[in-house]
């Protein structure tokens, strides 16, 4: 038994580390259950039968299946970093929309039945550029330190250029490459990726973060 909310969580999803990012931040205690994608545990599709992670199931019962729903949520309760002052959802829109759609298929052009992905690819570069522009004054999006905006987008970026890390380090994006090296190298980060084994049905509940 547990009296903690259970977030359902997979180590290697963007949604997911933003999500955990959040919580982290926040000190708000849950309990961790790792997923495998492709092993969804039954206890998660009941709780939310879309079967995406993260997914929050909350102390009465109440499912929070959308990331940003779940970084609200934990931030609303602790925000000791004043993350929630810079919330741009429309940049934070636009990132998971149609930069996430050029992402995928740049990454994955053949399940889009693409000879390549460079179209895609290029297309997304008008989102890194307003992204560089708007970094050239602070070295983040709110301002002199990291908040909300910051943590939510640049878990795609980093997929963006973990796809082709020489293409990517030589964009004459200088602001935009400081940042994304920044978040990633954060203890933030690292903390957050702590790798848990797969969860199943009766384990000992792992206590995050
Ligand atoms: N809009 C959702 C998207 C979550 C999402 O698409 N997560 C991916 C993993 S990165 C997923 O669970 N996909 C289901 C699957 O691959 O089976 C959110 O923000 O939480």
């Amino acid at each position: 038994m547990t009296n903690l909310p259970i977030l359902y969580s997979f180590r290697r999803c963007p949604y997911a580390m933003r999500a955990r990012m959040a919580v982290a931040v926040s000190g708000v205690h849950v309990e961790l259950r790792e997923v495998v994608l492709r092993d969804k545990p039954a206890d998660m599709l009941e709780a939310s039968p879309k079967g995406t992670v993260p997914v929050l199931v909350l102390c009465d019962d109440e499912v929070l299946e959308q990331s940003l729903d779940i970084m609200r949520w934990a931030l609303v309760q602790s925000d000791p970093k004043g993350w929630l002052a810079h919330d741009d959802q429309n940049l934070v829109l636009a990132t998971d929309g149609p930069f996430k759609q050029a992402l995928d298929r740049y990454k994955y052009p053949h399940r889009y039945g693409l000879k390549d992905g460079t179209a895609h690819r290029d297309a997304a570069l008008a989102h890194l550029g307003d992204l560089n522009d708007r970094l050239a004054t602070a070295p983040y999006l709110g301002g002199a330190q990291p908040a909300f905006t910051d943590i939510a987008i640049f878990p795609f970026v980093r997929q963006f250029a973990a796809t082709d890390t020489a293409w990517f380090a030589a964009l004459p994006l200088p602001a935009l490459q400081s940042w994304l090296s920044a978040l990633v190298g954060s203890d933030l980060f690292a903390a957050i990726m702590h790798r848990y084994p797969q969860w199943k049905a009766g384990d000992m509940p792992v206590h995050f973060p």
